[in-house]
């Protein structure tokens, strides 16, 4: 894929702007698909069926040739490889505060140092702990502009590292105005209420989510002599950032406060793209949530609903590899789709969650992600979507279906992460890490 200091064509034949670098659209995408009566065919791969053609009849069969088979593709098509960790880390705790939330809480800021050349790469991870139940099950997930932004409190470390425009940025750098701006999605309190502990980072601490470049985030620290950018079958931003979560689980076994045996990683919309890929190719998270995740996470590739693989690796070329864009306007020809990403991640847990005006990630896609994935849990020993078998139609929005080990939900509202979701995780992950 061409990455840098390529024309924009858009607006038809002969309309050339140049608005983003690096992305090539050789004529305008087709208009997106907003209604079921535009989806186009389509024949899903079934995860139950070897690529040689033979069917998987056993969990063993399962465990040694399908997911390998599987993980392979999903790795070296979709996402890209990324370098292998021997699970040393480097840390140091830089605050800590043992009563915090009037005493409920130890809040914490810990330095995970990552790489030290080219350029140091260094993330913080901000925790909350409850003070009554540990060592504690835990929730682990990315923020988009930093772990200042997730709560009032005037202590916390102001992110110093490139961010992405936005109100309170200035030249991609967060100020003050920033602070607290995302804490509705991180309702800590009902968290620490719940006796979960919450760790979060910035993911442009890993990776900064900027198109087209990897110079500036962890991926020169793993390149060959010589290389400038990741090969066509290795990591893209999604799979670094899935990357820095293992990392910063490697820190979480190593902290006493926290059972590194029961953390759940969650994400939203990019991030819960991340938080699947992260699930799928580390098998210590115990439970995956992805929240609102769409396309490249949840939803279905070959529905076309919404965002589609043209538009994700147009508007965002270094999410994954390059080796994705082979199935621009394709996706029939991917061999794989996103309900065998959930299925990567049995028999551990996996909730899913949809929001009802979010049509642009395929509500609709990402419930058939779980139900296409329900076969794969129940070879492997669990009720997958609970009952006897996944519901055939797509619940009612705040209706979960979430008694099974594949969770589901859509809300009403916009694509989010409200209370209500984190109502429903709490419950999942209650039910099954804090039993
Ligand atoms: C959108 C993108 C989605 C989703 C979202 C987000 O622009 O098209 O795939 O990832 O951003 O992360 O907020």
């Amino acid at each position: 894929m061409l990455r840098a200091g390529v024309v924009l064509l858009i607006g038809g034949v002969g309309s050339l702007v140049m608005t983003q670098p690096s992305v090539v659209f050789a004529a305008e995408p087709p208009p997106a698909i907003y209604e079921e009566k535009d989806v186009p065919e389509y024949t899903l791969p079934d995860p139950l069926t070897m690529e040689d053609g033979r069917k998987v009849e056993t969990a063993e069969q399962w465990k040694n040739e399908r997911r390998p088979e599987l993980f392979k593709l999903f790795e070296e098509q979709i996402y890209g490889r990324a370098p292998a960790a021997d699970g040393d880390v480097q840390a140091e705790v830089i605050s800590k505060v043992d009563d915090a939330l009037n005493g409920k809480a130890t809040r914490k800021e810990v330095r995970i140092h990552l790489a030290d050349s080219p350029h140091p790469v260094e993330m913080t991870l901000l925790m909350y702990v409850p003070n009554n139940n540990i060592p504690a099950p835990a929730f682990l997930g990315y923020n988009f502009k930093g772990n200042h932004t997730i709560t009032d409190e005037p202590d916390i470390e102001l992110n110093s590292n490139w961010v992405r425009s936005g109100e309170g940025v200035v030249e991609h750098r967060s100020t003050e105005a920033t602070r607290g701006t995302s804490k509705s999605r991180w309702p800590i309190e009902m968290i620490i209420d719940e006796g979960f502990a919450v760790g979060t980072i910035y993911y442009g601490d890993v990776d900064p989510d900027d198109e087209g470049r990897f110079d500036n985030g962890i991926h020169p620290a793993f390149y060959n002599e010589g290389q400038e950018q990741p090969a066509a079958d290795e990591w893209g931003s999604i799979a670094a950032w899935a990357w820095g979560l293992s990392r910063a689980l490697d820190y979480l076994e190593t902290d006493d406060q926290i059972d590194g045996n029961r953390v759940a990683v969650i994400g939203h919309s990019r991030l819960g793209k991340t938080a699947l890929w992260a699930g799928a190719t580390d098998p210590r998270f115990a439970i995956v949530i992805s929240n609102n995740s769409g396309c490249g996470g949840a939803a279905l590739s070959r529905r076309r609903f919404g965002e589609t693989v043209l538009r994700i690796n147009n508007m965002f070329p270094h999410w994954f590899c390059d080796n994705f864009t082979a199935y621009n306007e394709n996706e029939a020809e991917l061999p794989v789709d996103q309900h065998e990403l959930i299925a990567l991640i049995a028999p551990r847990p996996v909730y899913i969650a949809s929001a009802e005006e979010d049509s642009w990630a395929d509500p609709k896609g990402e419930f058939l992600s779980a139900k296409h994935a329900d076969p794969v849990y129940r070879l492997l020993g669990t009720d997958g979507m609970g009952g006897n078998a996944p519901p055939e139609e797509q619940p009612a929005v705040n209706d979960p279906v979430s008694s099974g080990t594949i969770g589901y939900h859509i809300r009403t509202g916009e694509h989010d992460v409200k209370d209500y979701d984190w109502e429903q995780y709490l419950k999942f992950a209650s039910r099954h890490l804090n039993k």
